[in-house]
């Protein structure tokens, strides 16, 4: 079977949200330093905007905002405003080039979140739009629970943005409840009404396809994705950074040629620091386990060739396979790849007794790779072919 088709997509930029998605995670509380590094590393990483809390959160929110600012970063600066002319005012104080502002569509949050109609959303998301056009700045619309909003309600409010002179619209998945399907169908949609704005998507992960929605969105046309470093948010966050960069990797390396992917693993970290949680062992590319490899046949078929088992080039990102040798599941050519990175010589009948002696004793217990380098040490001893080795 042959799944090679071509993708249509060519390009796409990244929204970080891990300052502003990410603060809302539960494990984050950054300090001035840690939005400066985070912020940095994000730079280098190569992200096209770095999207901000509100400056209206707390007093040194709004300070950091213009720390920000000023370190002239190539990335642009976004902060995430709701449509008030306060927001907008205290944001421009800050001096950043670019705001997000969202409104809530979905009927829910109409009825619990801010209490206004639909009538009231468009108008005041058309003023402000026009608001900070005037003022020269780059500005995103988004309706807030897009995917449970009327579809009705939201090529409405587009289209009044879109008028009053918006670049860009966001069609968040609020509550992670959308499918890779039903993403494609809503972008596809939005693309053929309103062919020449930009179109952002945020997706949560409440049921695990945040990345899956994010590839969806671009094949119809999105442009802009949001991430955070790790995936961190609201809940159990959002299409994390690393996850997007595997997805597009995988289907074409050109598409992520433009980051500077050996410094994902960095940024994984640091953020993983910051929030006191370690990298889960299900992360993308940078996880301690993500090319862990064991089964004997898995194994045989990557010491020949990486492609066998690997779907990424482990140097283009900086980081390093291991294979596991000290288990039952174990194969003789595995072992016979550790027994010639020590420099050991040893025969077939060598290697395959010391297998069988791993299966055996693995059976009883956790073995560790100490056991078995000293397994072929021992019998490289014994067998005098080793004249580095002293003789046992
Ligand atoms: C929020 C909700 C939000 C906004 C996304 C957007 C979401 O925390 O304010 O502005 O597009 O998930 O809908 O993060
Ligand atoms: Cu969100």
């Amino acid at each position: 079977m042959t799944t090679e088709r071509a993708t249509s997509i060519k390009e796409f930029k990244i929204v970080d949200s891990t300052l502003r998605e990410g603060e809302q995670f539960a494990g984050a509380r950054f300090t001035t330093k840690d939005k400066i590094k985070i912020a940095k590393a994000l730079d280098a990483f190569g992200v096209e905007y770095i999207e901000l809390s509100s400056p209206m959160s707390s007093p040194i929110s709004f300070q950091d905002h213009i720390i920000l600012v000023d370190l002239g970063l190539k990335a642009t600066l976004v902060p995430h405003l709701r449509c008030a002319r306060e927001d907008i005012d205290k944001a421009l104080a800050t001096g950043v080039k670019s705001i997000n502002m969202m409104f809530a569509t979905s009927p829910v949050l109409q009825q619990y979140s801010h209490g206004k109609n639909m009538d009231y959303i468009v108008r005041q998301a058309a003023d402000m739009t026009k608001y900070i056009k005037d003022k020269g700045l780059e500005v995103r619309f988004s309706g807030e629970d897009a995917f449970r909003s009327n579809l009705e309600d939201l090529d409405r409010v587009f289209a009044a943005v879109i008028e009053a002179g918006a670049d860009r619209i966001g069609i968040p998945d609020t509550v992670g409840r959308s499918t890779p399907f039903e993403v494609y169908e809503v972008f596809r949609h939005f693309r053929e009404i309103f062919p020449n704005v930009d179109i952002e998507f945020h997706c949560h992960n409440d049921t695990g396809c945040a990345v899956a929605n994010a590839w969806a969105a671009l094949e119809a046309g999105c442009t802009h994705i949001d991430v955070t470093v790790l995936g961190i948010g609201e809940r159990n966050g959002i299409t994390p950074l690393g996850g997007l960069i595997a997805r597009m990797y995988a289907i074409d390396k050109g598409l992520v040629k433009k980051y500077k992917l050996k410094k994902l693993r960095e940024l994984d970290e640091l953020v993983a620091k910051m929030v006191g949680f370690p990298i889960p062992f299900n992360n993308y590319i940078t996880s301690p386990t993500a090319f862990h490899h064991r089964a004997g046949i898995h194994t045989n078929a990557l010491l020949k060739s990486a492609s066998s088992y690997e779907i990424f080039d482990l140097d283009d990102f900086g980081v390093t396979r291991k294979i596991d040798v000290a288990h039952r599941l174990i194969g003789k050519n595995a072992i016979k790849a550790r027994a010639a990175q020590l420099k050991l010589d040893l025969d077939e009948a060598e290697l395959h007794e010391i297998t069988w002696e791993i299966k055996t004793m693995s059976d009883q217990e956790l073995l560790t790779d100490d056991y078995v380098d000293n397994l072929l040490t021992e019998a490289a001893q014994k067998n005098g072919r080793n004249p580095n080795l002293p003789v046992k």
